[in-house]
């Protein structure tokens, strides 16, 4: 491969720091890709964007002070580009069987068929969150939170070229046919969906958007995170710096549902009342509600992790291809050839906790470490509550609740974790998951907003702007 550097290079066609001019073949293929991109972005990316002067941050380089430019961009003139973060040439494997053996500058042959199929599968994702994203535009609350939906859209987007790079350089023909793939699958298509279930989701109003970018971006953390400790360097060095840009989009998640719960603490005092119909009557969303809402998205996005004992998932980590969060911070042998670890499993229709191999259980090890981290999120939401004298508490429903992948996929289980009959379950469901009149009434709460300084009455302002802008600063023009 060509020599690379941290400054990224704007005035090629496809902006990059991974030296593409001295690469003809693989610029010309990837130059080939790019108006399919643009194509698929106008058609199905944000709707109604074009033409705006958006407030947003561009990477110039992927050093510390170089990945956050901000600037008015016209949409859709962004320009998205390939960016990898700096090479350590003396980065060894830190685990599976390759460990101690210098990190793969170049695909081994025996494990292309894998490592295609992780980054296909990562890849996906990226503009499949764009499709599910692309109607919120039209009922923003802010012109804040419009500006955060693009930013996101358009990071989005560039994560999809940085897998599309890695397939067009690294994986020849088939490579390119997989990128050509990502765009023609499509969110909720029935004949060509995305991959991942969470991914075929509607995202129809804006609470779901603050719940996907809470909950579903924060699999993409854990899953970036694994992928950045792979032995084959430059998939690792591409999720390092995708990871830097994840950070923002779980922030837009949390602070979003932080706001709409403190506005409904809000109208619960105006309305000197804690009864759903009330807090609705008053225009706010009842906390019941948002419970529903954290049941529903938490559950979709555990689904992610896949199975609790998977074959894949062992043989990913044997192979050096994808490891467990900060795996080198990690105080073990680095090969999990006798180790266990507790996992919970479904056995004649009772929850148990089972010691299993730890090499075949690192998908649930990922999975406790991001419920973990779900669970810290859930007690500030609740302090906003503590701290308007409001008794109601969020919590996350048990890790088998409305699962459809894994052991617990076969069995109906409460949200305190009680495994129920498929009777009871469907009497309760719409004490637990939001009902399409919940879905109705959030409907009619989404009205778009676009003066600067003006928000919806369903949400409070966020504390602080972006880069140092005041809240109400005019982070969007219309042309
Ligand atoms: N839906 O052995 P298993 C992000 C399939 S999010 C549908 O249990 P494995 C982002 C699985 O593919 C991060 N199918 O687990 C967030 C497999 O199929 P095959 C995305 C599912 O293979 C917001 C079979 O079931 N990145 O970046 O280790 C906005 C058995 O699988 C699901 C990645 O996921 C499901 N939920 O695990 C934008 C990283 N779960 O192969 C972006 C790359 C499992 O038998 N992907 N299956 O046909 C992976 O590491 C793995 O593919 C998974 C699945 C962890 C997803």
């Amino acid at each position: 491969m060509s020599i690379e550097h941290s400054s990224i290079d704007y005035s090629e066609r496809i902006p990059n720091n991974v030296g593409l001019a001295n690469n003809r073949r693989l610029q010309r293929a990837l130059e080939s890709w790019q108006p399919n991109y643009l194509k698929w972005w106008q058609e199905l990316g944000p709707d109604r964007s074009t033409g705006f002067d958006v407030y947003l941050r561009t990477a110039v380089s992927v050093e510390r002070d170089g990945w956050a430019n901000f600037d008015f961009v016209n949409m859709p003139d962004y320009r998205w580009g390939i960016f990898l973060a700096k090479p350590d040439l003396e980065r060894t494997i830190s685990f599976g069987d390759h460990k101690g053996e210098k990190a793969w500058q170049d695909v081994p042959g025996e494990y292309r068929a894998p490592l295609r199929r992780l980054i296909v599968t990562q890849g996906d994702t990226e503009p499949a969150s764009v499709e599910q994203q692309r109607h919120l535009g039209v009922t923003c609350p802010s012109l804040y939170d419009l500006r955060n939906l693009f930013q996101i859209n358009v990071e989005e987007g560039r994560h999809l070229w940085a897998m599309v790079y890695l397939l067009h350089a690294y994986f020849g023909r088939d490579g390119r046919e997989e990128a050509e793939m990502l765009l023609e699958r499509h969110s909720g298509d029935t004949d060509k969906p995305r991959i991942l279930g969470a991914f075929n989701e509607p995202t129809p109003d804006w609470l779901s958007y603050y719940m996907f970018t809470y909950f579903t971006d924060r699999d993409g953390k854990y899953q970036l995170a694994a992928l950045a400790e792979s032995g084959f360097d430059p998939l690792a060095r591409t999720c390092q710096f995708m990871l830097t840009e994840e950070a923002h989009h779980m922030f837009v998640g949390e602070t979003g549902i932080i706001r709409v719960a403190q506005r409904t603490c809000e109208v619960m005092k105006e309305v000197h009342s804690d009864e759903p119909k009330m807090v609705r009557a008053g225009g706010a969303v009842d906390l019941e509600t948002i419970q529903k809402y954290i049941n529903l998205h938490f559950s979709i996005s555990v689904d992610l992790f896949g199975q609790e004992i998977s074959t894949n998932a062992a043989t990913y980590f044997n192979s050096g291809l994808k490891g467990r969060f900060q795996e080198a911070r990690l105080d073990d042998d680095h090969l999990l050839s006798n180790s266990t670890w507790p996992v919970l499993q479904v056995h004649d229709g009772r929850v148990i906790i089972e010691d299993r191999p730890a090499l075949s259980a690192v998908n649930e090890r990922l999975r406790d470490e991001y419920i973990k981290d779900s669970q810290r999120g859930v007690g500030r939401l609740n302090s906003v509550l503590e701290s308007h004298g409001v008794e109601y508490r969020f919590a996350l429903p048990h890790r088998f609740f409305n699962r459809h992948i894994g052991s617990s996929a076969a069995i109906n289980v409460k949200p305190s974790g009680a495994v129920i009959s498929e009777d009871e379950w469907q009497a309760q469901l719409g004490d637990w998951l939001p009902t399409a009149e919940d879905l109705a009434f959030v409907g009619t709460l989404m009205n778009r907003v676009t003066e600067p300084g003006k928000i919806a009455a369903w949400i409070a302002p966020p504390v602080r702007g972006v880069n140092g802008k005041p809240w109400d600063y005019e982070y969007v023009r219309f042309n």
